[in-house]
């Protein structure tokens, strides 16, 4: 079986091209092979199957072998596998997913391969059941959370999937391996949640740390930058376009005035191919 590797911003992803359904044995597939150890190395596994609306469909396994909705940096991963091979020879393309349908997608061509991917995530949801969360209200800004004996001030927002956005002084300096897991299965948010830790170093310019539901802490989350981004307008830190820097990169988010759709612009990376 033939594998690309690649990476967005240090998010790295096994991609495999070929299948026509999702295989049954997708789940064990990912934990067994995600496995830095014992397997390739990657946080998740992206499937790229034919989609009737869209030039693909894209399906995404965490490295603990669950399905999330939606995923930013693998679809510019997603992406520049398509152009690159010329399977869809076109800069402007769509890839369908489960959370945000079809996506329109637009690539940056540099000697020929794609350089640079502005993907449209879509509306972000503000509504506190759809996102989903337990908590009351319309929507959840700025609302205060208490877990493990602590209390945090966060803002949800779902991109396709949840995110629990909390502003601090230092992101970086965050324990994430602490406070991750506790936010993550956080009983307010009853599909799990990905936490997204965010200094507003200048208006345009956050700083993310990032974990991951499903796959921990990662270098960088494309639809964690969207969420962050979003909760950094809906808080007044932030207009509505920003750089977001991550631990593996920059991604520039803006939240378009005129449509209300989230437009995602970052690098995508091929690290090597192999055969298992
Ligand atoms: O929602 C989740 O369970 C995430 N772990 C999905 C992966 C998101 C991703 N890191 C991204 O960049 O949006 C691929």
């Amino acid at each position: 079986m033939e594998f690309v590797k690649m990476q967005g911003i240090g998010n790295d992803f096994i991609i495999i091209y070929g299948e026509k359904a999702l295989p049954a044995d997708a789940s064990e597939f990912a934990k067994r092979w995600c496995d830095r150890h014992f397997g390739i190395g990657a946080d998740g596994v992206v499937y790229l199957l034919p989609s009737a609306e869209a030039d693909m469909m894209m399906r995404i396994i965490n490295s603990d072998g669950t399905e999330p909705e939606q995923c930013g940096n693998a679809i510019r991963c997603a992406a520049k596998y398509l152009f690159d091979r010329a399977i869809v020879p076109r800069t402007l393309m769509t890839i369908e997913t489960i959370g945000a349908g079809v996506q329109p997608v637009e690539i940056t061509v540099a000697d020929g391969m794609a350089a640079a991917v502005r993907v449209d995530m879509g509306k972000p949801i503000l509504n506190a059941a759809a996102i989903p969360t337990t908590l009351e209200g319309e929507s959840i800004v700025d609302q205060v959370l208490e877990a493990g004996g602590r209390e945090f001030r966060f803002t949800a927002v779902s991109m396709g999937n949840p995110h629990c956005v909390i502003f601090t002084e230092q992101a970086e300096q965050v324990n994430l391996a602490e406070w991750g897991p506790i936010l993550e299965h956080h009983p307010a948010f009853p599909r799990k949640t990905n936490v997204e830790f965010v200094t507003v170093r200048s208006p345009e310019h956050l700083i993310m740390r990032v974990w991951e539901r499903g796959a921990g802490s990662t270098l960088a989350c494309g639809t964690g930058a969207c969420a962050s981004l979003v909760a950094a307008v809906l808080n007044g830190h932030s207009p509505r376009k920003a750089t977001v820097s991550l631990a593996g990169g920059d991604l520039t988010i803006e939240w378009s005035e005129e449509d209300g759709r989230v437009y995602m612009t970052g690098p995508a990376e091929e690290v090597f191919r192999g055969t298992l």
